[in-house]
């Protein structure tokens, strides 16, 4: 049959950049392959409607993304996710299921310092947080466990776009999904 299609998976503090990377991405293989993005944050409006920030509904979150993406990716399609998943077991889950039905999980660890992240604060919601306004927000009153092995960290505080997009193809040529 058909080759798989692949899992590249953006982990990171809201705001390091994850969607602005995966559109960029996105453009860049659009030329080539049927891609799909799946963003945290508009998961959430359709797929995820109703879940919250707790642990479990986080999981949940994280379990429905993988679900959707083992699916696609098994139709050839290349499929980019875009959310904070913030736990490594979730993530570790979605890492085995995939590998297991032979389509590559590549994990990218979307980072910058949180100094950073409270400077750009785009929505708003750092400064909400630290001000004791957002309970369970990731970085600030939420835990985020970065990958212990991820296949590649891009530092958005220090790269550009153009140089962050450029890595990410080179890793998707030296495993074998391009
Ligand atoms: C983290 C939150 C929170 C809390 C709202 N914690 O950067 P954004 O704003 O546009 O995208 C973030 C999105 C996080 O959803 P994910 O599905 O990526 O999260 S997870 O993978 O943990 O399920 C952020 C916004 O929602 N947001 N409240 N408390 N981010």
């Amino acid at each position: 049959g058909r080759p798989p299609g692949f899992i590249l998976w953006f982990t990171g503090l809201s705001g390091a950049g994850k969607s602005t990377l995966a559109s960029a991405v996105r453009q860049w293989l659009a030329t080539r392959y049927p891609v799909e993005v799946l963003d945290g944050d508009e998961v959430r409006t359709f797929l995820s409607r109703g879940l919250g920030f707790s642990k479990p509904d986080r999981d949940e979150n994280i379990r429905r993304i993988g679900y959707a993406a083992r699916l696609l990716a098994q139709h050839r399609v290349a499929v980019i996710v875009a959310a904070i998943s913030p736990y490594r077991q979730s993530r570790d889950e979605v890492r085995r299921m995939a590998t297991e039905q032979g389509i590559a999980f590549l994990e990218v660890y979307v980072r910058a310092p949180l100094e950073v992240l409270v400077q750009r604060d785009v929505k708003g919601l750092y400064k909400k947080a630290l001000a004791g306004e957002l309970p369970n927000f990731t970085g600030v009153s939420d835990p985020y466990e970065p990958p212990d092995a991820p296949e590649l960290t891009l530092q958005t505080d220090i790269e550009s776009l153009e140089g962050s997009v450029a890595r990410v193809l080179e890793l998707l040529r030296g495993q074998g999904p391009l």
